[in-house]
């Protein structure tokens, strides 16, 4: 049977629940409240959703601490709801994609709570305990990400958990066949749902060093691209024990011969690393481990045309028969708009070209909710501040709350017809000026232009699953060739607010119409406006 590789260069659009539409007026978003909001997503031209987690969990990590795999929590709604979910996406053409947390589970699910109480019951080895050092402390020098010693003393035991996160989260054994065995059953689970695939949430952290030894420090030439802010000490470590080990790759081929037993499943892997792109090229090599996976490069606080251009080398010298999955915004970062900074009266424009350039990229695409309507990152104060990544770093790092506000559907209702009650997270002010109606009325509105551009690009099979060649940058913007068999096309960006004109590879180029960007051909060369993109072809 052919394999449907309908997930290769793919536009999924990421739903956090929590904040897209509250269906039922308690202040949060629920299962309910997505579902009835599906024909909007559809009628955006992308192929997939993807649903950060709805799985029951004390909400530490606002559901990336999961106690319970297999059910929903009572705050987004019920399994019925979750299927009922599926089926209308379906019915829209929508591909679902879930979001499975395995490398860690909340302290409250119940397999931590029996593992903690004493070192010989059933699940004692589930979780990663180490005895302590001769004068107590703990069993090495790894961190949590979210601050601090990445190990927690439990007195019943004597003994320390191991957790990358949270003290929250511990960390599952994957070095225990059981555990591994367990976790397999769960996306078993899902799959049976009906659903199309996963997001592989921290897939390299799954395994640990047996031995726990310590990490070295960082030295000069290391790269830095885990997606953690620099002031965050855990940056300072070259990460070599604590996660991306090599017993991951055995783990991760357990998991695909399980989806291949079903028709047209995807993956795709989070991966925060030192060296995130070789590792991406490794985990989606030879079609037996990931089908993609996504790392910090384009998350992070970089715009520079060069940087950009030298991602695109990197990985097109190392990816061979893998596939990557690009993001400039998720439920993890600083809204790309304010983060690669634009002046407010071009961040329109601006977000129009990045969305183009996104979508160019050899790659699938993970849109975010908000990012089609050029949501700048909301201001919020300190004493509304929800994450927990927010406060141990604040104010150098002001956490993730500022792209987890409530989606804006109605302009001039209250919290921007999010819900008729408080919000968990206030709506900022300048989003309501944003929101869904409003832009509807625009025809050169940046919701309007996302419609038309994702339409347009399905067009051309190079763009979306086509090789790449011929990347050149200037201190402007970049310019590159996507082709097949049977097309050849150049595609063009101008990330800067003053003209710029870019040379073209050999050959007849011929100006493509109709994608709404704005650009002058002439014999060799390209001249964009500001914030303008340029396709052509030979
Ligand atoms: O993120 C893992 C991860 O690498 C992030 O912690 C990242 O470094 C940070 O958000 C800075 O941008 C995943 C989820 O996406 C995140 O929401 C969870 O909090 C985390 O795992 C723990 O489950
Ligand atoms: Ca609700």
């Amino acid at each position: 049977q052919q394999e449907s590789t309908w997930w290769r260069g793919a536009v999924i659009y990421q739903i956090y629940p929590r904040s897209f539409y509250d269906a039922n007026q308690d202040g949060i978003g629920d299962l309910p409240g997505i579902t009835q909001q599906l024909p909007y997503v559809a009628a955006l031209g992308v192929d997939a959703i993807w649903l950060s987690p709805f799985f029951k969990s004390p909400m530490k990590d606002f559901g990336y601490d999961v106690s319970d795999y297999r059910d929903v929590d009572p705050l987004f709604g019920t399994l019925d709801d979750f299927k009922r979910l599926v089926q209308v996406a379906h019915d829209l053409g929508l591909k679902v994609m879930i979001d499975q947390v395995l490398s860690h589970t909340s302290d409250e699910h119940a397999w931590f709570q029996e593992s903690r109480v004493s070192r010989d019951n059933p699940k004692s080895d589930w979780y990663v305990w180490a005895d302590p050092k001769p004068d107590g402390t703990p069993p090495n020098n790894w961190l949590s990400i979210f601050g601090g010693c990445a190990w927690q003393w439990e007195s019943r035991r004597q003994q320390y958990y191991l957790h990358n996160f949270l003290v929250s989260q511990p960390d599952l054994n994957f070095h225990n066949p059981e555990v591994v065995e367990h976790l397999l059953d769960t996306v078993k689970f899902w799959l049976d749902l009906g659903v199309d695939g996963f997001r592989l949430d921290t897939v390299n952290f799954y395994m640990h060093d047996r031995q726990l030894r310590d990490n070295p420090g960082l030295s000069a030439g290391d790269s830095k691209s885990l997606g953690v802010p620099g002031t965050n000490p855990y940056s300072m470590q070259k990460h070599q024990y604590d996660i991306s080990q090599p017993e991951n790759l055995g783990f991760l081929k357990k998991l695909r011969a399980l989806l291949d037993q079903y028709d047209d499943i995807t993956t795709v892997g989070e991966i925060g690393d030192d060296n995130p792109l070789a590792l991406m090229a490794e985990y989606t090599a030879d079609n037996d481990k990931l089908h993609m996976a996504y790392t910090f490069d384009l998350l992070n606080v970089h715009r520079k045309p060069d940087y950009l251009a030298s991602v695109i080398e990197k990985i097109e010298g190392a990816i061979n028969d893998g596939w990557a999955c690009w993001a400039l915004s998720n439920h993890d970062v600083v809204r790309c708009i304010t983060r690669w900074g634009a002046e407010e009266a071009d961040q329109v424009a601006y977000g129009k070209v990045l969305l183009a350039l996104l979508t160019s990229l050899r790659g699938s695409v993970c849109l975010y909710q908000g990012e089609e309507l050029g949501l700048p990152e909301a201001d919020i104060p300190f004493e509304k501040i929800q994450d927990p990544y927010g406060i141990p770093f604040w104010p150098e790092y002001k956490g993730r709350d500022g792209c987890r506000t409530p989606m804006p559907w109605v302009g001039d209702q209250g919290n921007a017809g999010f819900s008729s009650a408080e919000p968990w997270l206030p709506v900022d002010p300048r989003h309501s000026a944003l929101a869904v109606d409003k832009q509807e009325q625009q025809s050169d509105s940046m919701l309007a232009h996302y419609r038309t551009y994702l339409r347009w690009r399905k067009q051309f099979a190079a763009l979306v699953d086509g090789e790449l060649s011929d990347v050149q940058s200037n201190a402007q913007g970049l310019r590159f060739v996507r082709y097949n068999d049977e097309q050849r096309l150049l595609v063009a960006f101008n990330l800067s607010d003053s003209d710029m004109t870019i040379s073209l590879p050999e050959g007849n180029w011929q100006a493509l119409e109709g994608h709404g960007f704005a650009s002058r051909l002439e014999n060799g060369s390209v001249t964009l406006p500001p914030y303008q993109a340029a396709f052509a072809t030979t």
